[in-house]
């Protein structure tokens, strides 16, 4: 087809036209210069919120600053991630609780951080994995998963939240329902559970049976409940079934009254965790009825009112946290999906339909006073989540809000056939929302939360006192501890390994046992060792041990990964591996230490060096 002359031509004429109403208007431009003013972080400045994303299928939580939107870090949780040194070797024990509980990707949603006294205390941030029933322990003080549990009798790990307070308890909903008894051959229908996890042992230590499916989860402020949404209750197996019912659940399960029964004996024990049915331990559970295939629930931070969007409907229905029960169910905009809060009684609800924030007054919505609804914001596009800074919290701060939407579309130039995910940052501090800034982050963060630079700043530990299993200077060994087992005890300093050599038979079995000992901040060091999978990182003080197969014969470098000093290249040692029938002596390290780094003779390969 030949393209028409005026076609072009209109086309350039509106471009043009365009281009001269944004630049060329006043209004505009001081409009976009005060929107720039409010996010820019000069060089050298922090940003005055630290925001943690779900990474969804990355597996991981992206950290980002707020409000320039940089990503400054990336927590791998679910998958091995070589650039942190995390849970790259078959022999990382990070690694082996992967495989163990379900493999090497996870589904990461909802970020929970531990509390104490209702704040948060940077001890742990906790994350779902929600393809294979997963929850992961990540340690605020070093940034790093520490702890990765399969829940058993759940599939599909979704809505995560912590007992307010004090952390009591971890709440984890099985999304995914399945044959209660765990027989496929049982054809009642399914059901799923609530799982309780203690949160220093990771143990499930309870579960709470639901006839139905369990989405998002958030508790009272007071330890009493827990909320969890279904949007399952018509128990269908497909879709048309799961969309019979105006409405489904909120599932308030009464934590106390649960705990009481578990210790009564009142649990079915499966795969070593008690389950509770409802049905038979009347009064733990309460099925608070809310429309249609609701979505999140979140509690307001005064704990007053539980706020379940409809997702199907166009409302959000408000439920008293004491009571369980229903005041008032606003009409709040075309697929509501999550809400969140600032300090000064007002509500922001994602509309997924609407591509819109709402804001809405929680006192107007709960009198029925008319004008409940205060402003409107379109975002681009197609919005999940959304979080307030502090909205999660007993005290939100109130100025920004970020938007976590599913579709950019025309945001961006298209990088390959899917667009990236965007985040859009509102200014909530007034009346009216105003969009201030839009950045993308890699797929595809679903949840966030927030904590002040000031507040982080003292929870993340930089040097660590070292543990009882460190090497310490001067004490670093490798010892032959049987005829196939070596271990070499290391220490990293700018700009060495000690020992710098090791040397090893074919066959043999390598546990190298490395602490850092560099004392001042930043000063990580890597050790990886080319054609063995491995890479670790380690942070001032801290020691971390791994086994692997020695290999081919050969003569491997094992270097730093981190740039630590102008001799970091230099900063590399050899571990030399003989075969098998080898009639080289196997040198011992301390007596080439005395003698320069000279392989003495005659040193028998399985004598042990001391
Ligand atoms: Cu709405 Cu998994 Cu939090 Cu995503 S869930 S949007
Ligand atoms: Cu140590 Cu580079
Ligand atoms: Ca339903």
């Amino acid at each position: 087809m030949k393209r028409h002359p005026f076609a072009l031509i209109a086309v350039t004429v509106v471009a043009t036209l365009g281009a001269v109403h944004t630049l060329g208007c006043g209004a505009s431009r001081s409009a976009r210069a005060l929107a720039a003013e409010k996010v820019y972080v000069a060089p050298g400045e922090l940003d005055k919120y630290y925001g943690f994303l779900s990474g969804g299928q990355s597996g991981s939580v992206f950290v980002i600053g707020i409000p320039s939107g940089r990503l400054i870090r990336e927590i791998p949780v679910f998958e091995p991630r070589a650039a942190y040194g995390y849970a790259v070797n078959e022999n990382d024990p990070r690694r082996q609780e992967l495989v163990e509980t379900g493999g090497l990707w996870g589904d990461s949603h909802h970020p929970a951080p531990s509390e104490t006294h209702g704040v948060y205390d940077g001890k742990y941030l906790f994350i779902n994995d929600l393809a294979n029933g997963r929850v992961a322990r990540i340690r605020l003080d070093y940034f790093e998963a520490d702890k990765i549990v399969k829940i058993p009798n759940l599939q599909g790990a979704h809505g995560i939240a912590v007992v307010s307070p004090d952390t009591h308890l971890l709440v984890v909903n099985g999304e995914f329902e399945q044959p209660t008894d765990g027989m496929v051959t049982n054809p009642a229908p399914y059901t799923s559970v609530v799982a309780f996890l203690d949160p220093e042992s990771m143990e499930t230590k309870f579960e709470v049976r639901v006839a139905g499916n369990l989405d998002i989860a958030d508790t009272s402020k007071d330890g009493r409940y827990s909320f969890s949404t279904s949007y399952n209750l018509e128990q269908g197996k497909d879709l048309d079934q799961m969309i019979q019912f105006d409405r489904d659940a909120v599932v308030a399960v009464d934590i106390p009254a649960a705990e009481a029964a578990v210790a009564a004996g009142k649990g079915h024990v499966r795969n070593g965790v008690p389950i509770l049915d409802p049905t038979e331990t009347p009064g733990i559970v309460t099925m608070i009825p809310v429309p249609k295939n609701p979505h999140g629930v979140n509690v307001t931070p005064d704990g007053r009112y539980v706020i379940a969007a409809g997702k199907l409907s166009p409302t959000v229905t408000i439920i008293d946290a004491h009571t369980l029960k229903i005041v008032a169910e606003p009409e709040v905009g075309l697929g509501p999906l999550h809400t969140t809060f600032d300090d000064r009684g007002n509500a922001f609800t994602s509309l997924f339909l609407d591509s819109q924030v709402v804001k809405w007054n929680i006192d107007k919505a709960v009198k029925g006073a008319p004008d409940y609804i205060v402003d409107r914001i379109n975002v681009h596009y197609n919005i999940g989540h959304l979080q307030a800074v502090g909205g999660e919290t007993m005290h939100p701060y109130g100025d920004f809000l970020l938007a976590l939407n599913k579709l950019s579309k025309d945001q961006y130039l298209p990088v390959g056939p899917d667009m990236p995910e965007n985040q859009e940052l509102i200014d909530i501090s007034g009346q009216k929302m105003k969009m201030l800034a839009s950045f993308p982050t890699p797929p595809e963060p679903h949840d966030a939360v927030f904590m002040t630079a000031a507040l982080l700043k003292p929870l993340v530990h930089q040097v660590f006192a070292p543990g009882a299993d460190a090497v310490a200077e001067g004490k670093e060994s490798v010892v032959r501890s049987g005829p196939h087992e070596v271990t070499v005890n290391m220490t990293l300093l700018r700009s060495a390994y000690t020992p710098d050599h090791v040397d090893v038979r074919e066959g043999d079995r390598v546990t190298f046992h490395i602490t850092n000992v560099e004392t001042i901040r930043d000063m990580i060091h890597g050790f990886a060792l080319p054609d063995h999978n491995l890479n670790i990182s380690l942070a001032p003080g801290f020691t971390k041990t791994i086994t692997v197969d020695a290999g081919k014969p050969g003569v491997y470098w094992y270097y730093c990964t981190n740039f630590c000093s102008a001799l970091h290249l230099e900063m590399r040692g050899r571990m030399v591996v003989q075969p098998q029938d080898s009639t080289v002596a196997i040198a011992d390290w301390h007596a080439s230490q005395n003698t320069k780094g000279l392989v003495v003779p005659g040193v028998p390969s399985t004598g042990a060096a001391k």
